[in-house]
């Protein structure tokens, strides 16, 4: 499905699991840098904002109470915008720890739709695992906390657990997906104009749908998502330059370029509260 005409729904990725300040020292790592961030992006036009977890030291955690202080401290900085947690988590933490952000009773949380195998880095060989049972029951937990989930797909054989959710009445439509293009996990797609055109072919029924790309490819298919009517997502999680050899100065920054971008094509970014219609978020 496409957005309703003229507009179009942003998110900003504000640090993922793996982007550290080695890398580009303005991710934001700890909650008052999340809440920030979150107010700076907001500002710049993005109507929700993917969050994870760090603790102290910048490493990625999951635990209720992390998750609950940073909530108020975004809350405390934006009270508008949409706070979507990512269940993701990161390549240390259990499922357990991954789901605990649900405790905190989000907006909206990220609802990772197959198994992927790492191949890079110090965790090549281990599976990021997402089994068809434990997506059932993040999505049961979801639809009972009234957490809407952003359904990220890797490829378009993970349209197999949406269709699966949507049969079993474990979701709400309107179905949100986010086709996460250029991970490089082992069973997800890469970040090509041809992979976003294929996965938006192949879209399940009733689904909105939001472009991530990767690294170099954000700018590009982002573009492209826009004009193919769709939500679009970027941040400092996926893409950590602003051109080539040039590091994001923030996450509004990646924001305002897509918003000049998006007036170009004639859309105005949703704000918090028409997102929220749009997609069936509950305001909490
Ligand atoms: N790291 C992104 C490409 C999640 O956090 O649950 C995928 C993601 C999933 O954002
Ligand atoms: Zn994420």
């Amino acid at each position: 499905m496409k957005l309703p005409s003229g507009k179009v729904i942003i998110t900003a990725s504000l640090n993922g699991a793996f982007v550290t300040k080695a890398i580009n020292p303005n991710v934001p790592e700890q909650p008052d840098e999340i809440a920030r961030a979150s107010r700076q992006c907001h500002d710049a036009g993005a109507a929700i904002v993917h969050i994870h977890a760090r603790d102290e030291q910048g490493t990625p955690c999951g635990t209720r109470e992390k998750f609950e202080e940073i909530l108020a401290a975004v809350r405390a900085r934006c009270s508008d915008v949409i706070v979507q947690f990512s269940t993701g988590g990161g390549t240390n933490l259990t499922i357990e720890e991954r789901v605990s952000c649900l405790d905190a009773d989000p907006e909206m949380a990220s609802l990772n739709m197959g198994t992927l195998m790492r191949q890079s880095g110090p965790n090549a060989g281990e599976p990021f695992v997402n089994m068809s049972a434990d997506i059932e029951a993040w999505a049961a937990k979801m639809q009972a906390m009234r957490i809407k989930p952003e359904m990220e797909c890797y490829s378009q054989s993970m349209y197999r657990d949406v269709r699966n959710l949507i049969a079993k009445g474990l979701a709400e439509p309107p179905y949100y997906v986010n086709l996460v293009l250029g991970m490089k996990h082992q069973g997800a797609v890469e970040a090509t104009p041809e992979t976003l055109v294929s996965m938006h072919q192949s879209l399940p029924e009733d689904c909105y749908f939001n472009t991530t790309a990767t690294g170099a490819a954000q700018l590009p298919l982002t573009t492209m998502g826009m004009v193919m009517g769709g939500a679009v997502r970027v941040g400092m999680e996926d893409n950590v330059y602003y051109a080539k050899g040039e590091p994001v100065s923030g996450n509004a920054q990646l924001v305002e370029r897509t918003v000049r971008i998006a007036r170009e094509l004639m859309l105005e970014p949703a704000t918090p509260d028409e997102a929220r219609t749009i997609l069936g978020v509950v305001k909490k």
